[in-house]
């Protein structure tokens, strides 16, 4: 596994450099969730790829930026899942962006996820890995290299809220839940990078991202394996928790397609409790 870890350095590096330098143009393509692709989505994800492909450990890699499973070392043992890019479109903004990658070993499904990292690209490079068994771990890039700072633990109880999608689409208990949190005193945190959002809220000490079903997207706009399985680990790991709008645990999810999405909660054990009486479920 500690070969992973170091390819995702290096990468991460690699798709810094790419975001401050490369084209921020549309590539004139679709990705296979029917999203039109951006220069830099296409870059980093060759980027990904040539670089697990020296990775003996890599069977196969599963990005959301491809249909279909790319084959590198049949001799491996695991299957990398990544998003390249996640929320690309924010780069133009000059936003933070970050990349997500589920490890997993066996068929694709929660259960099979046995470590995740993520990094984000923002004033500096940040990196987080989660591995069973452990808290989360900070790096931070200093020169040519990460440094560990330390360990993730979420709070019980946070004081930020993270709302995706149109409020407009949200279904009322939806709506009447998030706006009980700011009742209670909770601060809007959204930038809409589910990579930053969600790592300040890590690093915060906790609070609530949300993305429900909502009208226009009944399951939810976020890819299980590459955004929300991942995340799940990461807030479980830390202390947290991460359920979808049954109550059920997303660790528990079984996609059947490679680019299957879920309404996805994640927060600290106060917020998740809250929600699932706010949803009815336990
Ligand atoms: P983006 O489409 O810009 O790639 O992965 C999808 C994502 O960004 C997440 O990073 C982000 O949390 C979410 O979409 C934002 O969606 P909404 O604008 O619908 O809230």
């Amino acid at each position: 596994m500690q070969t992973i870890f170091e390819a995702i350095k290096k990468i991460a590096f690699e798709i810094d450099n790419a975001i401050k330098t490369a084209d921020l143009g549309y590539a004139n393509e679709e990705n296979a969730s029917g999203e039109e692709q951006l220069k830099l989505d296409v870059l980093s994800d060759q980027i990904i790829e040539k670089n697990f492909a020296s990775v003996p450990e890599v069977i196969s890699l599963v990005s959301e930026e491809k249909e279909g499973e790319l084959e590198l070392h049949t001799a491996g043992s695991y299957i990398v899942c990544y998003d390249p890019l996640d929320g690309s479109s924010l780069v133009d903004v000059n936003l933070s962006v970050g990349s997500i990658f589920g490890i997993y070993q066996g068929i694709l499904d929660a259960q099979n996820l046995v470590a995740s990292a993520y990094i984000v690209y923002g004033p500096r490079i940040e990196l987080v890995i989660a591995m069973k068994g452990t808290k989360p771990m900070l790096y931070r890039a200093t020169g040519d290299h990460f440094r560990a700072i330390g360990e993730i633990t979420l709070n019980e109880k946070g004081k930020l809220n993270a709302p995706g999608g149109t409020q407009q689409n949200w279904p009322s208990h939806h709506k009447a839940f998030i706006d009980s949190l700011f009742a209670e005193g909770y601060r809007l945190r959204y930038s809409g990078g589910m990579v930053p959002d969600l790592h300040q809220i890590l690093l915060k000490g906790g609070g609530l991202f949300s993305y429900p079903g909502t009208t226009d997207k009944p399951h939810g706009k976020l890819r299980q394996l590459f955004e929300v399985i991942p995340f799940a680990f990461m807030y479980e790991q830390a202390g947290g928790q991460a359920i979808n709008d049954k109550g059920e645990r997303l660790m528990n999810l079984v996609p059947s397609h490679h680019h299957d999405t879920s309404p996805c909660f994640f927060g600290s054990n106060y917020e998740i409790e809250a929600l699932k009486k706010a949803y009815g479920v336990k």
